[in-house]
Protein backbone atom coordinates (compact mmCIF):
# COMPACT_ATOMS: atom_id res chain seq x y z
CA UNK A 1 0.00 0.00 0.00
CA UNK A 2 1.38 3.18 -1.06
CA UNK A 3 1.83 5.70 1.53
CA UNK A 4 -0.70 9.03 1.09
CA UNK A 5 0.75 12.17 1.26
CA UNK A 6 0.13 16.00 1.24
CA UNK A 7 2.95 17.89 0.09
CA UNK A 8 2.96 21.72 1.44
CA UNK A 9 5.65 23.69 -0.48
CA UNK A 10 7.65 26.70 -1.52
CA UNK A 11 8.83 25.74 -4.75
CA UNK A 12 11.61 26.81 -4.23
CA UNK A 13 14.43 24.39 -5.82
CA UNK A 14 14.58 21.78 -3.48
CA UNK A 15 10.92 21.59 -2.99
CA UNK A 16 10.50 20.90 -7.00
CA UNK A 17 12.49 17.87 -6.56
CA UNK A 18 11.09 16.84 -3.68
CA UNK A 19 7.58 16.66 -5.79
CA UNK A 20 9.03 15.14 -8.81
CA UNK A 21 10.63 12.43 -6.31
CA UNK A 22 6.70 11.80 -4.75
CA UNK A 23 5.34 11.87 -7.69
CA UNK A 24 7.63 9.40 -9.25
CA UNK A 25 7.66 6.84 -6.36
CA UNK A 26 4.81 4.09 -6.65
CA UNK A 27 5.85 3.98 -2.49
CA UNK A 28 3.58 7.02 -2.30
CA UNK A 29 0.82 8.27 -3.34
CA UNK A 30 0.58 12.25 -3.67
CA UNK A 31 -3.28 13.68 -2.14
CA UNK A 32 -2.40 17.12 -3.13
CA UNK A 33 0.24 20.01 -3.73
CA UNK A 34 -0.61 23.40 -1.66
CA UNK A 35 1.94 26.03 -1.84
CA UNK A 36 2.48 28.90 1.40
CA UNK A 37 4.61 31.88 0.78
CA UNK A 38 8.41 31.22 1.63
CA UNK A 39 10.74 31.49 -0.64
CA UNK A 40 9.10 33.34 -2.92
CA UNK A 41 5.91 34.99 -2.89
CA UNK A 42 2.93 32.99 -2.79
CA UNK A 43 1.99 33.64 -6.27
CA UNK A 44 6.02 32.87 -7.79
CA UNK A 45 6.03 29.50 -5.87
CA UNK A 46 2.21 28.46 -7.07
CA UNK A 47 3.14 29.49 -10.31
CA UNK A 48 6.33 27.37 -10.02
CA UNK A 49 4.53 24.29 -8.42
CA UNK A 50 2.24 24.22 -11.44
CA UNK A 51 5.44 24.73 -13.74
CA UNK A 52 6.81 21.46 -11.87
CA UNK A 53 3.57 19.33 -12.51
CA UNK A 54 4.07 20.05 -16.51
CA UNK A 55 7.32 19.37 -16.37
CA UNK A 56 6.62 16.42 -14.88
CA UNK A 57 3.28 15.58 -16.20
CA UNK A 58 1.19 16.02 -12.89
CA UNK A 59 -2.35 15.87 -12.90
CA UNK A 60 -5.57 14.83 -11.21
CA UNK A 61 -3.99 16.07 -8.58
CA UNK A 62 -5.48 19.02 -6.63
CA UNK A 63 -3.19 22.15 -6.21
CA UNK A 64 -4.05 25.04 -3.85
CA UNK A 65 -2.65 28.23 -3.26
CA UNK A 66 -2.39 29.21 0.74
CA UNK A 67 -1.09 31.69 3.01
CA UNK A 68 0.24 34.97 1.90
CA UNK A 69 2.41 35.67 5.06
CA UNK A 70 3.80 34.28 8.29
CA UNK A 71 1.30 34.09 11.08
CA UNK A 72 2.97 37.41 12.68
CA UNK A 73 6.38 37.89 11.26
CA UNK A 74 7.13 40.23 8.19
CA UNK A 75 7.18 37.82 4.79
CA UNK A 76 10.67 37.82 3.97
CA UNK A 77 11.60 35.50 0.93
CA UNK A 78 15.27 33.70 -0.20
CA UNK A 79 15.51 35.20 -3.31
CA UNK A 80 19.37 35.13 -3.22
CA UNK A 81 18.66 31.58 -2.58
CA UNK A 82 16.42 31.12 -5.32
CA UNK A 83 16.44 33.72 -7.41
CA UNK A 84 13.49 36.60 -8.53
CA UNK A 85 11.55 34.01 -9.78
CA UNK A 86 11.82 31.58 -6.78
CA UNK A 87 13.18 28.70 -9.60
CA UNK A 88 15.80 30.38 -11.49
CA UNK A 89 17.44 28.47 -14.01
CA UNK A 90 15.68 26.27 -16.33
CA UNK A 91 13.17 27.82 -18.55
CA UNK A 92 10.07 27.89 -17.15
CA UNK A 93 7.06 26.57 -18.85
CA UNK A 94 4.69 29.95 -19.92
CA UNK A 95 1.31 29.50 -17.45
CA UNK A 96 -1.09 28.20 -20.30
CA UNK A 97 -4.66 27.58 -18.74
CA UNK A 98 -5.17 24.51 -21.42
CA UNK A 99 -1.87 22.40 -20.31
CA UNK A 100 -1.73 23.50 -16.75
CA UNK A 101 -3.41 21.54 -13.77
CA UNK A 102 -6.22 23.80 -12.79
CA UNK A 103 -5.60 25.53 -10.04
CA UNK A 104 -8.17 24.13 -6.89
CA UNK A 105 -10.42 27.32 -6.10
CA UNK A 106 -10.09 26.36 -2.10
CA UNK A 107 -7.91 27.49 0.30
CA UNK A 108 -4.53 25.73 0.78
CA UNK A 109 -5.88 25.42 4.56
CA UNK A 110 -9.16 23.79 3.64
CA UNK A 111 -7.58 21.48 1.19
CA UNK A 112 -5.24 20.47 4.01
CA UNK A 113 -8.15 19.92 6.52
CA UNK A 114 -10.66 18.12 3.70
CA UNK A 115 -8.02 16.03 2.60
CA UNK A 116 -6.99 14.78 6.34
CA UNK A 117 -10.49 14.17 7.21
CA UNK A 118 -11.83 12.20 4.02
CA UNK A 119 -9.58 9.42 4.61
CA UNK A 120 -9.25 7.06 7.03
CA UNK A 121 -7.70 8.26 10.78
CA UNK A 122 -3.70 7.73 10.61
CA UNK A 123 -3.74 7.25 6.76
CA UNK A 124 -2.49 11.10 5.67
CA UNK A 125 0.64 12.23 6.08
CA UNK A 126 1.46 15.87 5.82
CA UNK A 127 5.19 16.72 4.62
CA UNK A 128 6.00 20.44 4.65
CA UNK A 129 8.58 21.42 2.83
CA UNK A 130 8.15 25.33 3.34
CA UNK A 131 7.11 28.11 6.29
CA UNK A 132 4.38 25.91 8.73
CA UNK A 133 1.45 28.85 8.15
CA UNK A 134 -0.55 26.80 6.16
CA UNK A 135 -0.31 23.35 8.48
CA UNK A 136 -0.58 25.47 11.76
CA UNK A 137 -3.91 27.00 10.80
CA UNK A 138 -4.99 23.97 9.57
CA UNK A 139 -4.47 22.67 12.71
CA UNK A 140 -6.34 25.52 14.48
CA UNK A 141 -8.92 25.66 11.79
CA UNK A 142 -10.09 22.28 12.39
CA UNK A 143 -8.68 20.53 15.33
CA UNK A 144 -9.83 16.93 14.75
CA UNK A 145 -6.97 16.79 11.86
CA UNK A 146 -4.54 16.38 14.43
CA UNK A 147 -5.32 13.16 15.79
CA UNK A 148 -6.26 11.79 12.58
CA UNK A 149 -2.92 12.64 10.77
CA UNK A 150 -0.70 9.57 10.51
CA UNK A 151 2.44 12.09 10.74
CA UNK A 152 3.80 15.43 10.17
CA UNK A 153 7.32 15.07 8.47
CA UNK A 154 8.86 18.08 8.09
CA UNK A 155 12.19 19.74 6.63
CA UNK A 156 13.04 22.54 8.44
CA UNK A 157 15.16 23.68 11.56
CA UNK A 158 18.47 22.59 12.78
CA UNK A 159 19.73 21.27 16.38
CA UNK A 160 22.72 22.19 15.68
CA UNK A 161 23.66 25.20 13.39
CA UNK A 162 21.57 27.10 11.12
CA UNK A 163 20.98 29.00 7.84
CA UNK A 164 18.95 31.91 8.04
CA UNK A 165 20.93 33.04 11.24
CA UNK A 166 23.54 31.31 13.26
CA UNK A 167 21.59 28.93 14.75
CA UNK A 168 17.84 29.46 12.73
CA UNK A 169 16.71 27.64 9.39
CA UNK A 170 14.77 29.28 6.70
CA UNK A 171 11.30 27.55 7.10
CA UNK A 172 10.89 28.01 10.80
CA UNK A 173 12.44 31.39 10.91
CA UNK A 174 10.40 32.41 8.31
CA UNK A 175 7.42 31.85 10.56
CA UNK A 176 8.14 30.03 14.06
CA UNK A 177 5.00 30.95 15.75
CA UNK A 178 3.58 28.29 13.70
CA UNK A 179 6.58 26.06 13.85
CA UNK A 180 5.17 26.08 17.74
CA UNK A 181 1.89 25.25 17.01
CA UNK A 182 3.03 22.22 15.00
CA UNK A 183 5.64 20.97 17.30
CA UNK A 184 3.55 21.41 20.05
CA UNK A 185 0.37 19.33 19.21
CA UNK A 186 0.79 15.77 19.75
CA UNK A 187 0.67 14.36 16.54
CA UNK A 188 3.85 12.25 15.52
CA UNK A 189 6.40 14.89 13.68
CA UNK A 190 9.66 14.03 12.42
CA UNK A 191 11.63 17.40 11.87
CA UNK A 192 14.03 16.47 8.81
CA UNK A 193 16.60 19.46 9.44
CA UNK A 194 19.48 21.03 7.70
CA UNK A 195 21.36 18.52 10.31
CA UNK A 196 20.26 16.09 7.82
CA UNK A 197 19.74 17.83 4.84
CA UNK A 198 23.44 19.68 4.66
CA UNK A 199 24.35 15.54 4.44
CA UNK A 200 22.08 15.40 0.92
CA UNK A 201 24.88 16.93 -1.06
CA UNK A 202 23.95 17.07 -5.00
CA UNK A 203 27.71 15.76 -5.77
CA UNK A 204 29.11 16.10 -9.62
CA UNK A 205 28.17 11.95 -9.38
CA UNK A 206 24.79 12.26 -7.99
CA UNK A 207 24.02 14.91 -10.83
CA UNK A 208 26.10 12.98 -13.39
CA UNK A 209 23.61 10.08 -13.05
CA UNK A 210 20.95 12.70 -13.70
CA UNK A 211 21.96 14.49 -16.29
CA UNK A 212 22.29 10.81 -18.01
CA UNK A 213 18.66 9.98 -17.79
CA UNK A 214 18.52 12.69 -20.50
CA UNK A 215 14.65 13.38 -19.83
CA UNK A 216 12.98 16.91 -20.21
CA UNK A 217 12.43 16.49 -15.91
CA UNK A 218 15.95 15.23 -15.71
CA UNK A 219 17.20 18.01 -17.72
CA UNK A 220 14.93 20.57 -15.43
CA UNK A 221 16.49 18.61 -12.43
CA UNK A 222 19.94 19.13 -13.55
CA UNK A 223 19.42 22.60 -14.47
CA UNK A 224 17.97 23.56 -10.96
CA UNK A 225 20.90 21.93 -9.55
CA UNK A 226 23.41 23.67 -11.31
CA UNK A 227 22.05 27.19 -10.35
CA UNK A 228 21.22 25.59 -7.09
CA UNK A 229 24.81 25.01 -6.91
CA UNK A 230 25.82 28.40 -7.67
CA UNK A 231 24.47 30.04 -5.28
CA UNK A 232 24.97 27.65 -2.59
CA UNK A 233 28.74 27.54 -3.54
CA UNK A 234 29.29 32.01 -3.34
CA UNK A 235 26.84 32.57 -0.38
CA UNK A 236 27.28 29.34 2.12
CA UNK A 237 30.68 27.97 0.73
CA UNK A 238 29.27 24.83 -0.36
CA UNK A 239 31.58 22.51 -3.12
CA UNK A 240 28.05 20.92 -3.59
CA UNK A 241 24.65 21.85 -2.68
CA UNK A 242 22.35 20.83 0.19
CA UNK A 243 18.86 18.78 -1.66
CA UNK A 244 16.89 19.96 1.60
CA UNK A 245 13.04 19.04 0.83
CA UNK A 246 13.51 15.63 -0.80
CA UNK A 247 14.96 14.23 2.90
CA UNK A 248 11.66 14.24 4.20
CA UNK A 249 9.86 12.56 1.07
CA UNK A 250 12.52 9.86 1.08
CA UNK A 251 11.97 9.05 4.69
CA UNK A 252 8.21 8.17 3.81
CA UNK A 253 9.22 6.41 0.79
CA UNK A 254 12.11 4.33 2.49
CA UNK A 255 12.12 4.65 6.22
CA UNK A 256 16.15 3.29 6.23
CA UNK A 257 17.17 6.21 4.07
CA UNK A 258 17.96 8.44 7.48
CA UNK A 259 18.37 7.76 10.91
CA UNK A 260 15.94 9.29 13.56
CA UNK A 261 15.85 10.11 17.32
CA UNK A 262 13.16 11.12 19.38
CA UNK A 263 13.79 14.13 21.32
CA UNK A 264 11.55 17.07 22.77
CA UNK A 265 11.21 19.64 20.28
CA UNK A 266 10.72 23.06 20.79
CA UNK A 267 10.93 26.40 18.73
CA UNK A 268 12.57 29.86 20.45
CA UNK A 269 10.41 32.71 19.76
CA UNK A 270 11.75 35.60 22.04
CA UNK A 271 15.66 35.16 21.60
CA UNK A 272 17.46 37.99 21.08
CA UNK A 273 20.29 35.62 19.01
CA UNK A 274 17.69 32.97 18.90
CA UNK A 275 14.58 33.92 17.31
CA UNK A 276 13.72 30.68 15.09
CA UNK A 277 16.14 27.97 16.33
CA UNK A 278 14.93 24.47 16.95
CA UNK A 279 15.53 23.57 19.99
CA UNK A 280 15.80 19.53 20.53
CA UNK A 281 16.70 18.35 23.84
CA UNK A 282 19.22 15.70 23.42
CA UNK A 283 20.35 15.11 26.80
CA UNK A 284 20.23 11.45 28.33
CA UNK A 285 18.69 8.21 27.13
CA UNK A 286 16.00 8.46 24.43
CA UNK A 287 12.57 9.16 25.55
CA UNK A 288 9.92 6.50 24.99
CA UNK A 289 6.81 8.58 25.16
CA UNK A 290 8.25 11.46 23.07
CA UNK A 291 5.55 12.39 19.90
CA UNK A 292 8.84 14.46 18.46
CA UNK A 293 11.79 13.41 16.43
CA UNK A 294 14.91 14.45 14.57
CA UNK A 295 16.76 13.02 11.77
CA UNK A 296 20.29 12.63 11.91
CA UNK A 297 22.11 10.31 9.97
CA UNK A 298 21.43 10.32 6.13
CA UNK A 299 22.38 7.28 4.18
CA UNK A 300 23.99 9.35 0.74
CA UNK A 301 23.67 6.76 -2.20
CA UNK A 302 20.61 5.12 -0.74
CA UNK A 303 18.91 9.20 -1.28
CA UNK A 304 19.99 9.50 -4.64
CA UNK A 305 18.77 6.01 -5.97
CA UNK A 306 15.61 7.11 -4.72
CA UNK A 307 15.75 10.56 -6.57
CA UNK A 308 17.55 9.07 -9.77
CA UNK A 309 14.95 6.00 -9.86
CA UNK A 310 12.00 8.22 -9.44
CA UNK A 311 12.95 10.43 -12.29
CA UNK A 312 13.66 7.29 -14.44
CA UNK A 313 9.79 6.21 -14.05
CA UNK A 314 9.10 9.61 -14.84
CA UNK A 315 10.74 9.14 -18.55
CA UNK A 316 9.25 11.99 -21.12
CA UNK A 317 5.86 12.80 -19.61
CA1 LIG B 1 11.05 24.54 0.59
Amino acid sequence: MPRKILLDCDPGHDDAVALLLAHGSPEIELLAVTTVAGNQTLEKVTRNALAVARVGGITGVPFAAGCTRPLLRTARVASDIHGESGLDGPVLPDPDPALDVPLDPRHAVDVIVDTVMAHPPGTVTLVPTGPLTNVAVAARKEPRIVERVAEVVLMGGAYARGNRTAVSEFNIGCDPEAAQIVFREPWPVTMVGLDLTHQALATPEAVARIVELDTAPARFVADLLEFFAGTYRTLQGFAAPPVHDPCAVALVIDPEVLTTRRAPLDVELHGELTTGMTVADLRGPEPADCHTRVAVTLDHARFWNLVVDALDRLGDP
